[in-house]
């Protein structure tokens, strides 16, 4: 793709997921990169032995070796990092930040890599190159002039290896903090509390074999066609062997529907595709919670029964009995709730609820699927305690072919938490650090990404350290965390490429350049390995196979030892040397995460080692070291008081998700395939009866504000109208145009994660020009 403008168009697609289409759109990519031979190379060591882990998503590998593992997405993601094109000094010296602020993200990102350390002058409003000596001074000046160590915010975003986010968890306690606010708090972060609370670990219980071996996978809230594309193989075997493909989704998410191999040739020319759905339930948005109470409301309905007639129990009453706590407490709960709540609130008919729990009772072994159409809602930790519920009631967990799968995002996302970038550390983790390292480490918990902004925009935090990611443009209530940055005193941000967050800066800013998963690491002791840990808790290494665009390009560990030694010089470490063999780093590990011993030696094995999960293995590391029952009541209301209050109805309930040409924040591409959307991104999906109803028509452009009774006017402007197949009173814009009508403080309870999928609007004719930022 390159960047010439596309004509906006809208057609909906009518082919498969994957297929012809796929392999089109990649070759675009390839092209594109400037040096498709390279990347060709470098692609086929995706998620190989020996090669590197793919920076696209977090979904697991089969562990059989040889065939080709990457996906239309994955090649889209290594092409757009090992591009030829660079951003260097001569690029900033073209272009002032406030001519870049005018640019879309689109066109950002597309400019190519960053290749040398920067440093914003105020004067001439243009970054200047900097030694990368002199912006560690920079830095270490700035946090040891601060009161507290607490007045610094330190992100992370989910692609970070796990042998920088551990050196960056060591240099911040041993600075003082716990303020790691990261992508997972906006991410799964209630799939973690939820798990915790309910099973003892906060992590999926399945691992791939599970799939080969389940009757049921159920899919909620999640399109693995664009985000997780991998995961349609093993989908798609599991309907060829006779397993259900259950999904819960508003939208009929093509990939979800129909999927075509693109390395079956015969398929491909045949244009056969396998339809991959075998039920597909279209819920309100966030009405996930009672569709699965009436799911298991209904199996209770049919326990009862059968324990009437003699027939064998519905339920796995040796399992509750042995494993579990609260189950009394939880049935009176399903006892008490009404089918007329339960149906108005999932959204769904009695037929459809009633049709679902009969195809999850009728298979013996079931795995459920989840991703951001759960985790983002006000109400996301109560739903997946309620996956959990449904499964303990049929011992769907710790046995082979039965569990839960939370579907990670980022590549490392889940390693990153293993390795201590929590921002509410356990007092185990703690302690080990604290024993290893022979210092004090902070006990006070730290900010998340929603306190972090609150914190910047009261002026308590001063300076901002992004390890990765597009704070700016990922967070919600995009005008305010703009504020919050500019706020800092200082805002460095570690990248590979440019992004808003690189114009959106405190008094003092700084680029620091950085080498991605596809680049070879060269250090003293020679090419380095990093570590990631995949969605099945499966650890690998990964091997940087492509010559850097660049000299001046660091590492990530080595720019937070960098960063580290300048502050605190030697201590806790000797970060020089941790830098040039990371297998020291890997040692540390070893020393003082649970799981890791010996882990130099077992990363030699051929796809790498099993981190284990005490859940999938029926040991409960709860507090009354049981798998919970949670009674979490249905909400009253799905609607929160704050809309309620703000004095106006809704005219639709918005979700945000992601495009096909997209990830997260890096648009590649303007283009959404399977929902048939070419050329644009400031786009309003929505059902044609409420455009009419609305007084309104398809094609045309709209403004949205959100509502909340806080008094802050939250507003797009020039969104085009497209009459969609979604259920009526919804509607579905991409993120990050939507994220200015996110409010930061429309979290879920217990999470803080921003409710990106339920956010409530109203609609009215626009005035203003399009404009794409
Ligand atoms: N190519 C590509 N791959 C990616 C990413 C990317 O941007 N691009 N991002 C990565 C990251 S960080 C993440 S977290 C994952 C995200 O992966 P997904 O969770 O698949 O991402 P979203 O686009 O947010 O899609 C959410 C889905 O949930 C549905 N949904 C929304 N609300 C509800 C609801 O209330 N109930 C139900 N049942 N469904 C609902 C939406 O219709 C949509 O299909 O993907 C990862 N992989
Ligand atoms: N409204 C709304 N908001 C959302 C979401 C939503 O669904 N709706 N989803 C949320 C979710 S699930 C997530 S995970 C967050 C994502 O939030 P982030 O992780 O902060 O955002 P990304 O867009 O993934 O970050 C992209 C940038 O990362 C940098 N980068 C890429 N690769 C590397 C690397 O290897 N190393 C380093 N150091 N930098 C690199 C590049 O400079 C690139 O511009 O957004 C959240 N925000
Ligand atoms: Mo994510």
């Amino acid at each position: 793709m390159s960047l010439q403008e596309i004509k906006p168009r809208y057609k909906p697609y009518s082919g498969a997921a994957a297929g012809w289409g796929a392999l089109r759109s990649v070759t675009h990519f390839w092209l594109d990169s400037k040096q498709p031979f390279k990347n060709l190379r470098a692609l086929l060591k995706t998620n190989q032995h020996g090669g590197f882990d793919c920076p696209g998503c977090a979904w697991g590998d089969s562990p059989e070796d040889g065939h080709i593992k990457f996906c239309e997405n994955g090649a889209k993601a290594v092409n757009w990092e090992a591009t030829k094109r660079r951003v260097d000094a001569a690029f900033f010296a073209r272009y002032s930040v406030s001519q870049l602020r005018e640019q879309s993200d689109y066109w950002l990102e597309y400019q190519g890599r960053l290749t040398e350390p920067m440093r914003y002058d105020a004067t001439s409003d243009h970054y200047l190159p900097v030694s990368w000596d002199d912006a560690f001074k920079l830095i270490a000046q700035h946090l040891n002039n601060l009161e507290s160590p607490n007045q610094a915010e330190f992100y992370t975003s989910g692609r970070a290896s796990n042998e920088a986010a551990y050196l960056y968890q060591l240099f911040v306690r041993a600075f003082g903090s716990n303020n790691f606010p990261d992508c997972s708090n906006m991410c799964h972060e209630a799939s973690g509390v939820a798990l915790g609370q309910s099973v003892g670990v906060g992590k999926g219980s399945v691992t791939f074999a599970d799939f080969e071996h389940s009757d049921a996978i159920f899919v909620l809230g999640q399109n693995p066609g664009t985000n997780h594309p991998r995961m349609l193989e093993p989908l798609r075997e599991a309907v060829q062997r006779g397993a259900q493909v259950v999904c819960f989704n508003p939208l009929k998410e093509r990939g979800l529907e129909r999927f075509q191999h693109p390395q079956h040739a015969l398929e491909m020319l045949t244009n056969g595709s396998e339809p991959l759905n075998t039920a597909f339930f279209r819920p309100a948005l966030g009405g996930d919670l009672a569709a699965l109470r009436a799911m298991a409301k209904f199996l209770l309905q049919w326990h009862r029964e059968a324990l009437a007639k003699g027939e064998p129990a519905v339920f796995d009453l040796a399992f509750i009995a042995e494993h579990t706590d609260g189950v009394d407490d939880y049935l009176a709960l399903l006892d008490a709730s009404s089918w007329d709540s339960l149906v108005e609130q999932s959204g769904l008919s009695l037929d459809d609820l009633q049709h679902a729990a009969l195809l999850y009772r009728r298979a013996e072994r079931v795995i459920i699927c989840w991703a951001m159409g759960i985790t983002q809602h006000h109400n996301s930790v109560a739903t997946i305690q309620e996956i959990v519920n449904l499964q303990l009631l049929r011992g769907n967990l710790g046995r082979p072919g039965a569990g839960l799968c939370p579907v990670r995002g980022h590549s490392n996302v889940q390693g990153d938490r293993t390795m201590g970038i929590n921002e509410r550390p356990s007092t185990a983790f703690l302690d080990a650090i604290e024993q290893r390292f022979k210092f004090q480490v902070p006990r006070q918990q730290g900010h998340n990404t929603v306190e972090a902004i609150n914190a910047m925009l009261d002026g308590q935090a001063k300076v901002f350290i992004g390890l990765g990611g597009n704070f700016a443009q990922a967070t919600p209530d995009s005008p305010r965390s703009h504020t919050a940055l500019s706020r800092c005193a200082l805002t460095v941000q570690i990248s590979t490429k440019l992004n808003r967050s690189h114009l959106t800066i405190g008094t003092d800013a700084l680029i620091l350049p950085c080498l991605g998963r596809t680049d070879i690491d060269h250090q003293a002791d020679g090419p380095q390995a990093v570590t990631v840990e995949d969605s099945f808790s499966m650890i690998h290494a990964s091997y940087g196979q492509l010559e850097p665009l660049s000299k001046q390009m660091r590492s990530e560990p080595a720019i937070v030892a960098g960063i580290a030694k300048a502050t605190l010089g030697e201590r806790p470490v000797d970060w020089d040397a941790l830098i040039a063999d990371y297998s020291r780093i890997r040692m540390l590990i070893a020393d003082t995460i649970p799981g890791f011993s010996d882990f130099n030696q077992r990363l030699q094995h051929p796809g790498g080692f099993y981190l284990g999960n005490a859940a999938a293995e029926r040991r409960w590391l709860t507090a009354n070291q049981k798998a919970n029952f949670k009674a979490n009541p249905l909400p009253a209301d799905l609607l929160p008081p704050q809309v309620r209050n703000s004095g106006q109805t809704p005219d639709l309930i918005l979700q945000t998700l992601r495009s096909h040409d997209q990830y997260n924040t890096t648009i590649y591409g303007l283009d959404d395939r399977y929902r048939g959307v070419k050329g644009q991104r400031q786009v309003l999906f929505a059902n044609e009866a409420d455009i009419l109803r609305l007084g309104l028509q398809p094609g045309q452009k709209v403004d949205l504000e959100s509502l909340w009774d806080d008094g802050i006017e939250r507003k797009v402007t020039g969104f085009t109208l497209l009459a969609f197949d979604i259920p009526a009173g919804q509607a579905a814009a991409y993120y990050p145009e939507a994220n200015p009508l996110v409010p930061l403080e429309s979290y879920g309870t217990g999470s803080f994660t921003p409710t990106s999928k339920y956010v409530a609007i109203r609609l009215q004719a626009s005035q203003a020009e399009t404009r794409i930022l």
